[in-house]
């Protein structure tokens, strides 16, 4: 059990920050009310009696089997309209965490493998997308997640099925099971992505070896990694990754509940910020691992000892590390800094791209 964040005026800040939220898997968060109305209005019967007995069923020891109930938990999406309410929850508990910009990772062959068509997936989160924007002024886009679970033929074939709706997300990613399926598997189908002009991120090293995220750099030569932190076992990728700054999106309390780490204490977090890497703060999924991103935030505030300058840090590195324009960066920038005035801690306001650049 992690205490509280005691410290109150850091509580504020971390909670006000403007940031960004550049991993998240949207089916990670179907909370089990949200399972349970929709298996009810699609007559789904779910092997668990009531929401008490889906929440106790949450006890992963590793990635695998956490993989399980996930994909049994996602199956009562089967219309554009459940794709759409499950957006709009996750949305609207975003911007309640002063998320100003989500890049959503979603998985199209865990829906399409039920028969779901394509179509209904993409529309039903990107309409959900567009309202958010709307109504709430938060940014969102999204990023289809390929299973490295299944073959780089399934990919092509889930790609291929996605290309009539391109418009409706901005670049690809690689998730699921990660050992035993290592980034050059689908070296093909990324390489076809980047022609695509789609942007390009892959899951490595969360479970995988320091290997995995190398080949996610040079073989399907992604913009950014997706845990990376076993890179602290290589020396020479932490000065790659420190001189390229290249963003690594980590997800404290997932990698507490999947055991990556032994307890939140112990996480590498503020040694991989130290060592100047561009490390960013995210919430993974949210709904199975006990909280959105300013839960994330705030437990590791509690046990690491981090203050106000890599609160800042981490705000920032989100915001650059997002896929939009320079503009809209700048503009968010500086409501970062117009935060850290307000309250009180303009000392730590760096506007340097954190440790210097080794030679
Ligand atoms: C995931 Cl934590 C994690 N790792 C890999 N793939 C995933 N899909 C959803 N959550
Ligand atoms: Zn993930």
């Amino acid at each position: 059990m992690t205490p509280a964040l005691t410290d109150t005026t850091l509580l504020a800040l971390l909670r006000d920050m403007p940031k960004a939220e550049l991993h998240v898997h949207i089916e990670g968060t179907l909370e089990p009310e949200l399972i349970f109305a929709l298996a009810e209005r699609n007559q789904i019967e779910l092997p668990y009696a009531d929401v008490e007995a889906l929440r106790r069923a949450y006890a992963f020891t590793d990635l695998q089997s956490f993989l399980d109930i996930y994909y049994a938990g996602a199956s009562v999406l089967l219309h554009e309209q459940d794709f759409y309410d499950m957006a709009r929850a996750y949305l609207a508990r975003a911007v309640r965490d002063r998320v100003v910009h989500a890049e959503i990772f979603f998985d199209p062959q865990t829906h399409t493998a039920r028969g779901v068509p394509m179509a209904s997936v993409i529309n039903g989160l990107y309409r959900a997308c567009r309202d958010a924007e709307r109504d709430w002024g938060i940014s969102c886009a999204l990023i289809l997640c390929f299973l490295r679970h299944l073959s780089e033929e399934d990919a092509f074939q889930t790609l291929a099925q996605a290309m009539p709706l391109r418009d409706r997300f901005i670049g690809v990613g690689l998730d699921s099971s990660e050992l035993g399926h290592p980034p050059e598997k689908f070296a093909r189908v990324f390489a076809h992505c980047r022609e695509l002009g789609l942007h390009l991120v892959a899951h490595a090293g969360e479970e995988g070896p320091a290997a995995y995220i190398w080949s996610a750099l040079d073989t399907l030569q992604v913009e950014r990694i997706d845990h990376g932190v076993q890179a602290q076992h290589d020396a020479a990728l932490m000065q790659r990754l420190a001189r390229e700054r290249i963003a690594l999106t980590v997800c404290p309390l997932s990698n507490q509940k999947l055991q990556v780490f032994p307890d939140l204490s112990q996480h590498n977090l503020p040694r991989m910020l130290e060592a100047g890497l561009r490390v960013t703060v995210n919430s993974d999924d949210p709904a199975y691992f006990g909280g959105y991103i300013n839960d994330n935030f705030e437990q590791l505030f509690a046990v690491t000892g981090m203050g106000p300058a890599q609160a800042y840090r981490l705000a920032r590195n989100s915001l650059q590390a997002s896929f939009v324009g320079e503009s809209r960066k700048h503009a968010w920038r500086e409501q970062l800094d117009d935060c850290f005035v307000r309250h009180g801690f303009q000392d730590a306001i760096d506007t340097s791209e954190g440790a210097p650049i080794l030679p």
